[in-house]
């Protein structure tokens, strides 16, 4: 098949399962080409089966907000034609949805039938997408895709909880791509743990785009809490909003010296491989692909139970789950596992033990068998 991906380029998680989906498409002979304003931070390898088309939307003095949308509609109708597209998968709804409907439309008056896939992540309708300014085209755009996929159980009932969908709805997971994760810490790895832990301490680390939804001040007042009772270092990876609070709190809590702000990082796993826990304590969280990442990298995960993070991080076994905002109980569960050489070793099997029910060799199978059935009912059409 020929697929038009749509995605955002950045760090965020429904860009980089856009990315490990293509990529893992393209290994298995589909041609794929991604679309969007750069680049993706995780294609960085050449592939025969790959392209990349940028989105340049028009600068022009007249308009204060650049007209992203349609750049993104006439770009999905030129690479349609002029590649020979089979279908469209867009991720993230806003405003990728409505823009595919939007070139679909444009489509059918040059005699091409395109059908698109919508994928939800999460904020697309847990936060900013059932705002009364996007709700009505997201609803629309909801019920007109050809086929709807949502990263989660959870995010399927907040779906159905605040749009009116008139259409089926099916949960496709999140997964670990083929080279998302840790296998087994190499001797680089250890020499880099040891630079950052010289003295054995454990090393706690924590990934995300530090937005508020993150939580990252629980993150800190948990690792005050561990780092109270036993040495320990905590790797922050990641940037955003909230960076500026996070190092004031740090200040004030006079932990400083035990955290390392690390930034952006291209490859998860250089952070995993040398963590012993990972914490995410989100407010909102539609499935928790760090988590997974994580996971699947042997890192057992103390999270908050909110949205989709009880399908990923099962409780007891994989890591640990909290009510959100509870500090207390997530440091004595982390503790729980870090001040034991025996638990540690448990979980830490557990964890990428349990990340096996994810990996993309399943799920991909479950994404082709959507592509098939709108190609096969467009046919029908
Ligand atoms: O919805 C967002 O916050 C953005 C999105 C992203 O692009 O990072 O994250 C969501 O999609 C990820 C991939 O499906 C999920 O793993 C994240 O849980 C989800 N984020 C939230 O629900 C907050």
């Amino acid at each position: 098949m020929k697929i038009g991906i749509v995605l955002y380029p950045t760090f965020g998680g429904s860009g980089v399962v856009a990315t490990e989906l293509g990529k893992a498409l393209a290994l298995k002979g589909h041609e794929i080409h991604f679309i969007s304003y750069n680049q993706p931070v995780r294609l960085d390898h050449f592939h025969p089966n790959i392209r990349y088309h940028e989105v340049r939307p028009f600068h022009y003095p007249l308009f204060d907000y650049q007209p992203y949308e349609l750049a993104l509609t006439s770009k999905l109708v030129d690479v349609t034609r002029y590649e020979g597209l089979d279908l469209l998968h867009v991720h993230y709804a806003i405003p990728h949805a409505s823009a595919a409907y939007f070139a679909q439309q444009i489509l059918k008056t040059h005699n091409i039938d395109i059908p698109f896939v919508t994928t939800l992540h999460g904020t697309d309708i847990t936060l900013v997408g059932k705002h009364p300014s996007f709700e009505p085209v997201i609803t629309f755009s909801i019920n007109n895709s050809n086929a709807v996929t949502v990263v989660s159980q959870s995010l399927k009932d907040d779906t159905l909880k605040h749009f009116k969908i008139e259409r089926e709805i099916e949960v496709v997971h999140n997964f670990i791509g083929h080279d998302s994760y840790c296998a087994e810490p190499k001797a680089e790895d250890l020499a880099r743990k040891k630079e950052i832990a010289p003295n054995g301490e454990r090393v706690i680390c924590h990934m995300s785009n530090f937005r508020k939804v993150k939580r990252v001040e629980d993150v800190v007042k948990v690792f005050k809490k561990i780092r109270d009772k036993i040495p320990a270092k905590l790797l922050l990876a990641g940037d955003g909003p909230e960076r500026f609070k996070i190092e004031q709190l740090c200040e004030e809590l006079q932990i400083c010296k035990d955290v390392e702000m690390v930034g952006n990082v291209q490859s998860a796993q250089e952070i995993h491989c040398i963590s012993d826990l990972f914490l995410l304590p989100s407010e909102t969280e539609s499935f928790g692909l760090a988590a997974l990442e994580a996971l699947a990298s042997g890192v057992p995960v103390i999270s908050s139970n909110a949205g989709g993070l009880p399908e990923v991080n099962k409780d007891g076994v994989s890591g640990y789950l909290s009510k959100v905002g509870d500090v207390e109980k997530m440091a004595k569960d982390a503790l729980s596992i870090l001040e034991s050489e025996e638990m540690m070793k448990k979980f830490k099997k557990q964890a990428y033990d349990h990340s096996l029910n994810f990996t993309i060799d399943q799920i991909l199978p479950q994404y082709e068998a959507v592509y098939s059935s709108v190609l096969e009912k467009e046919k029908i059409d």
